[in-house]
């Protein structure tokens, strides 16, 4: 009897992974130097289901967390902050150096290599993934 209820419940909790499960990987946030206001960080989300967003980041590193993209006008390339990054249904979503990114404003502390910074990503679908991200030299 013990052993059978064990079985159904651990298929129903793999039911809900497959179903609806989003991942995340390659994630790192980018050094900084002493003094800095603001740091990035980079990653990407693998979705495994149907189309999400997501629309909302904290992090126990700085004040706040933004989603920022990069945007070419008259020649120049400048940052700005949008409210939601869409994930495409079974596809990846790519956070990277000189696209989209996460934006720590207010740091708390400068971001040493070495270091972790903790990252809750929340989704308009999905429940929300709070990640552990190493801190890089960006200048690998
Ligand atoms: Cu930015």
């Amino acid at each position: 009897m013990k052993k059978s209820l064990l079985t159904t419940a651990l298929c129903f909790l793999s039911n809900i992974a497959l179903a609806d499960h989003i991942t995340v990987s390659d994630a790192w946030a980018r050094a900084t130097p002493p003094g800095a206001q603001t740091g990035a960080i980079y990653l990407t989300l693998t979705n495994q289901g149907a189309a999400d967003r997501l629309v909302a980041l904290g992090t126990d590193a700085a004040r706040e967390a933004q989603l920022h993209t990069h945007l070419h006008a008259d020649g120049m390339m400048r940052m700005e902050q949008i409210a939601a990054l869409e994930l495409p249904a079974n596809g990846t979503a790519v956070m990277a150096p000189g696209g989209d990114h996460v934006m720590l404003i207010g740091l708390k502390q400068p971001l040493v290599p070495g270091a972790t910074v903790t990252l809750t990503l929340e989704f308009a679908q999905h429940e929300a993934l709070s990640v552990s991200i190493p801190v890089r030299d960006g200048r690998r």
